[in-house]
């Protein structure tokens, strides 16, 4: 396991990009710690690496987790990286924090808890945050999937801070979103009404070993029930864990497995990721745009418009047409 949470790989000296994909396939967690950091600097070698890249995404079981701070997302988390090692299965964890500019330092406690899987070659943890460029991790957290996707981990396990969090909407990007409550939260219903009834496959209330955990999981339950859904929908199954002590742990990997099938049976995995993609895509567009046409309130262009356009002799619609088409030129 590599813990790399600081980035700064721009600064090293690069190893080609086809030698760093190639490292990366063979298991080298330095090679993917640099690749994610190559996304995270938001990278001009990005482009060489995601064409490097694409023949080898698709494969990875992409799991969100998403819950307020606190409920115990990242206990979670590895609670979880233990018992897919257990069935022989490879993770990588994408520790997302959008609340902070640069990782690592917030991450602290987490990077204590992870270090129960330090010694293992089969987990690769990796927390991330947006660097402040033009995007920010709604363009950065879809393009790391895609690292640790390729590099061959058979689950990605994303951990990230919801929900009314729009910046890093995990339930557009993974495959399956686990939402995470716990009792005595005091916003683990004001949570559920702040829209996660439409995000979660899987709902776990954790911290069981507390009062009011079964109240919680009543309470979901009676809202879920009441969301409309055809006969074909997916159930949410709302389960209750003990991160903590691993209690109910591996109920949510075998419900994560039903969820997987479904996805596959009913080609709704198909159409996921192909949302997923749309966005990427889009992200990808905008960010493109807003760099090729940033600045625009500097060009000279702009004050000639405001001028005519003040004067009636123009209509801000046409001066907006004019201005693009002189950025673009
Ligand atoms: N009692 C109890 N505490 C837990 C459990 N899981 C996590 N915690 C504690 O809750 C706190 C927050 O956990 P953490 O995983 O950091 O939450 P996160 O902010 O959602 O990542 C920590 O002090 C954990 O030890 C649990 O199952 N039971
Ligand atoms: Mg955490």
């Amino acid at each position: 396991m590599v813990l790399s949470g600081t980035g700064g790989g721009s600064r090293r000296r690069q190893a080609s990009v086809p030698d760093l994909v190639e490292a990366a396939r063979a298991g080298q967690p330095r090679a993917v710690a640099r690749l994610v950091s190559l996304v995270e600097d938001a990278s001009p070698l990005l482009r060489e690496v995601s064409a490097a890249l694409a023949p080898y995404t698709g494969r990875a079981q992409v799991v969100g987790l998403t819950g307020a701070p606190g409920v115990g997302k990242s206990t979670s988390t590895s609670a979880l990286v233990r018992a897919f090692r257990d069935a022989g299965r490879t993770v990588a964890v994408l520790a997302v924090d959008p609340s902070s500019p640069f990782s690592g330092g917030a991450l602290l406690g987490d990077r204590v808890r992870m270090s129960d899987h330090a010694a293992d070659p089969g987990v690769f943890i990796r927390s991330m945050a947006a660097r402040g460029h033009l995007g920010g991790l709604a363009w950065s957290t879809p393009q790391a999937i895609r690292v640790l996707d390729a590099a061959g981990y058979d689950v990605v396990l994303v951990e990230t801070v919801g929900v009314g969090q729009s910046e890093v909407d995990i339930a557009a990007q993974a495959d399956t979103t686990v939402v995470l409550l716990a009792p005595g939260m005091g916003d683990g219903i004001q949570a559920a009404k702040a829209g996660i009834l439409e995000i979660g496959d899987l709902y776990v209330v954790n911290k069981a070993d507390r009062d009011g955990a079964e109240q919680v999981r009543r309470d979901l339950r009676s809202m879920l029930a009441l969301a409309e859904r055809d006969e074909q929908a997916w159930r949410a199954p709302v389960l209750a864990t003990s991160a903590r002590s691993g209690t109910g742990v591996d109920e949510v990997v075998d419900a994560l497995e039903e969820h997987h099938v479904w996805l596959l049976d009913t080609g709704e995995l198909a159409r996921r990721r192909e949302r997923r993609a749309r966005g990427e895509i889009e992200a990808i567009a905008l960010t493109t745009l807003r760099e090729r046409w940033g600045g625009l309130e500097g060009r000279a262009e702009l004050g000639e418009l405001a001028v005519r356009v003040a004067a009636g002799d123009c209509d801000p619609y046409a001066a907006a047409d004019e201005l693009l088409e002189a950025a673009h030129a």
